[in-house]
């Protein structure tokens, strides 16, 4: 399960009653680009251990934006970057998970949608989204990514929000990522400006060199990157994304063939679109799958998604953990030592007792949420497992 350190209002110990064993964290205190100390890394691990857990994954170890655009001080935190690397691997933390979008990670414009079981969602509303680039950040070019007609049911819905509404919704898309909040608009709008000259091809590059310069100190100490789709997968700001469907995942895995190049598989991302087949996703890429978040979302036929109960949706969950437990099973006949794939439930609803709490500080992280989504997979993964074996 995924726990966001000292600062998660869900403690350590609660995390174990839900029924985790192997922790995903992060060293959210530590500003992008800047190395983790070997220090540092312990502190983390020995809290874990305390609390009867494992620290079994690295989410995220982030990549500074100077490095996605090779440019600026990419090069002292590309040295950064490999140290941390080095740490983690002295500790014996083996999977790192990072991702490559420029700009924004994962965006939602609602974080409280509420379902009709009285419970809540994050959900992606394309005209909210749309009404907040067009005419809150304002971003330029804006204007050519939208039809006329949807640009002007955009500013119909912006002209009726309030102050503190369009407020509310810039702070929904653009300032939920730990390490990296308190970002303005203006932030938002340099650090677009820094992407004027990326294009798709130039992004891929910077992304093949990156792996190309960390690989051997990943294979020295055994440590599997493992990169993170893009949510949604596909364009968003007129930026570029380039690990959302199946040709990514074939180009990622055939420009760095090595066993370091991994991929966190991210069901309820990719099925952020509809034509992505995420059974024929993870068969692209099983040998090379280094953790993954299990999640589904469902769709309206606006556009707009949110995110489902984790065993309904679009992604067919059981063909998925079936495929990943053959997978598994694979590896064990093979030798590998990765046989054992570690699994999160991503997000969860806002649901019972939680509601009446203050929201928590990392949106999709909810404590009810997440049990409820990892009681839900271990018992599917636990039928599953018991129909193939005996
Ligand atoms: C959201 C997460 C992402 C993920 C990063 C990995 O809940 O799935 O923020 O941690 O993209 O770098």
């Amino acid at each position: 399960m995924r726990w966001y350190g000292p600062e998660d209002q869900v403690p350590l110990s609660f995390i174990r009653q839900a029924g985790c064993t192997g922790v995903v964290t992060s060293l959210h205190q530590i500003p992008y680009g800047e190395k983790w100390s070997e220090e540092a890394i312990r502190e983390r691990q020995m809290a874990v251990d305390k609390a009867g857990m494992t620290w079994s994954v690295v989410e995220s170890l982030p990549v500074h934006e100077d490095i996605k655009l090779r440019r600026g001080n990419y090069r002292e935190y590309l040295d950064n970057y490999k140290d941390s690397l080095r740490n983690l691997g002295k500790c014996g933390i083996k999977v790192v998970t990072y991702n490559f979008m420029p700009v924004l990670d994962w965006v939602r414009t609602d974080l409280h949608y509420r379902l009709p079981d009285g419970s809540e969602a994050l959900y992606f509303n394309c005209k909210e989204f749309a009404a907040f680039e067009l005419f809150i950040l304002e971003r330029t070019g804006a204007e050519s990514d939208y039809k006329p007609e949807e640009i002007a049911r955009a500013k119909e819905f912006f002209d009726g929000l309030s102050l503190s509404q369009r407020n509310a919704l810039s702070e929904n898309i653009i300032n939920n990522f730990p390490g990296f909040k308190g970002v303005s608009l203006n932030d938002i709008r340099a650090m677009l400006a820094g992407y004027k000259d990326i294009t798709e091809p130039v992004l891929r590059e910077n992304l093949r060199l990156f792996l190309e310069e960390i690989t051997p100190v990943c294979e020295e100490y055994g440590i599997v990157m493992t990169i993170h789709p893009d949510d949604p997968p596909r364009s968003i700001l007129g930026l570029p994304r380039i690990f959302s469907t199946l040709s990514d995942i074939k180009w990622l895995l055939s420009v760095n063939t090595s066993r370091a190049n991994g991929v966190c598989f991210c069901s309820g991302s990719f099925s952020g679109r509809l034509d992505n087949d995420i059974l024929a996703m993870f068969d692209a890429c099983a040998d090379r799958v280094g953790f993954l978040h299990l999640r589904s979302t469902e769709h309206l036929a606006n556009g707009d998604f949110f995110e489902a109960n984790h065993l309904e949706g679009v992604v067919d969950m059981y063909a998925l953990v079936k495929r990943i437990i053959e997978e598994q099973l694979r590896r064990q006949v093979n030798n590998r030592s990765d046989w054992k794939i570690p699994f999160r439930p991503d997000h969860g609803h806002v649901m019972l007792d939680d509601l009446a709490k203050p929201p928590v500080a990392n949106p999709g992280y909810s404590a009810i949420g997440r049990l409820k989504g990892l009681a839900e997979l271990r018992g599917l993964e636990l039928g599953i497992m018991r129909s193939i074996r005996m």
